[in-house]
């Protein structure tokens, strides 16, 4: 906390989320929210237009509840409370998550109120972001909305990490390790390499899962549940639960290699310090592929695992999100450079773990605002 965040002292936060699709939107969202709550002592109400998806990843957060300091809203377009809104209900900070646009009835209140107004967007590796954060869009009415952009270096707004992420990272050995997979009941054995495996419908995971076994090394695939029903009863797949959000990044820090999708696992996979293979959500006519290869590019250029790994990966990434028939032969590439790649992430997470991460920087541009 900076001594100018340090004044925002128990502000009130409104966090609108619609969840488009899957489990991106509520699981940022949601990250955010805690830690304003429990890292910036501020007082937050999450209002998520679908409680049962955020539920699926913090398990008793259901609307009505309070939880880690959050309280959680059903937003219904039809809830009185939003239809018609007193200025005083009005928070300090209205952020509109993932570009979604606030209630009508509570942006009428917003007029009078003049709270600050933030539309946090997704999160891109595309350098037109560096022009775009931190700007503002004045309205007719006179209130300005604020765009902050997550992203990668220190001209946008950071990436969420918890303040004890790392250390919880560090802390977790094999002891750890083992007692985790056996609370999920991960039938391994204790020799066994692991990676685990979050993808698209779409993905090619059994061509995957094949690459994996004709290598004979002993490879086992966690699988969580509902997650590439394909791969169902494959010699090398464990079927693992859907896990909560606090376990992922233990199932992520028990594997060697770790297959993840969408943004928001993107980046629990960088603070994993595992090598990891993105899959991004599939968008008509390949306009995905830019953005596979602006992170890919974006996390080569700051973690440098060096030229032969960082071709390994990119072939890999082509392989899974647009080139199936190449999976068994980019799987046999990039093995021999999973060494390499960890030390790079591992590097990475240091020295992005000394910089503020994204909800010290939404604390700080805010008291700016206010203050
Ligand atoms: O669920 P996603 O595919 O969400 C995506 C993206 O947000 C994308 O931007 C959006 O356009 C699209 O949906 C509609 O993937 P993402 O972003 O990685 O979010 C997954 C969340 O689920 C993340 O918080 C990790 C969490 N998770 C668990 O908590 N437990 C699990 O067992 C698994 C597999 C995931």
């Amino acid at each position: 906390m900076t001594e100018r965040t340090a004044r925002l002292h128990r502000s009130r936060w409104d966090i609108f989320c619609r969840v488009v699709d899957n489990f991106g939107d509520a699981g940022f969202c949601w990250r955010l929210a805690r830690q304003l709550a429990l890292e910036h002592d501020q007082q937050v109400r999450l209002w998520i237009d679908d409680p049962a998806a955020l539920a699926a990843l913090r398990p008793g957060a259901a609307a009505g509840a309070s939880c880690e300091g959050v309280r959680i809203e059903a937003w219904r377009d039809d809830d009185p409370r939003l239809a018609t809104v007193c200025v005083d209900e009005v928070a300090d900070v209205v952020v509109g998550a993932l570009a979604c646009s606030v209630p009508d009835g509570y942006r009428r209140a917003m007029a009078r109120r003049r709270p600050v107004w933030i539309d946090l967007e997704y999160l891109s590796a595309e350098a037109w972001v560096h022009t775009h954060h931190g700007l503002p869009s004045p309205k007719p009415d006179g209130l300005v909305e604020h765009f902050f952009f997550p992203g990668f270096d220190d001209a946008t707004g950071g990436l969420l990490r918890e303040a004890d992420l790392l250390a919880r990272h560090d802390a977790f050995d094999a002891d750890a390790r083992r007692a985790f997979l056996a609370s999920i009941g991960a039938a391994v054995r204790p020799d066994a390499r692991l990676a685990s495996l979050f993808c698209y419908p779409d993905a090619p995971a059994v061509a995957l899962l094949d690459a994996f076994a004709a290598r004979d090394e002993g490879w086992r695939v966690l699988v969580p549940a509902g997650v590439a029903p394909s791969v169902a009863g494959h010699p090398v797949a464990v079927p693992v639960p859907f896990v909560p959000q606090a376990d992922f990044d233990r199932l992520l820090w028990s594997c060697s290699l770790n297959f993840v999708r969408g943004e928001e696992s993107f980046v629990r996979g960088l603070w994993a310090q595992r090598p990891m293979v993105w899959q991004a959500y599939r968008q008509a006519e390949g306009v995905h592929m830019p953005k596979v290869r602006a992170f890919v590019e974006r996390w080569v250029e700051a973690a440098e695992p060096g030229p032969a790994a960082a071709a390994a990966l990119a072939r890999m990434e082509t392989a899974w999100n647009a080139d199936p028939a190449d999976v068994p032969q980019a799987l046999d590439g990039l093995i021999p450079a999973l060494p390499a790649l960890r030390d790079a992430s591992a590097r990475w997470a240091r020295a992005n773990a000394a910089r503020p991460d994204l909800a010290a920087r939404l604390a700080e541009f805010v008291a700016g605002k206010l203050y």
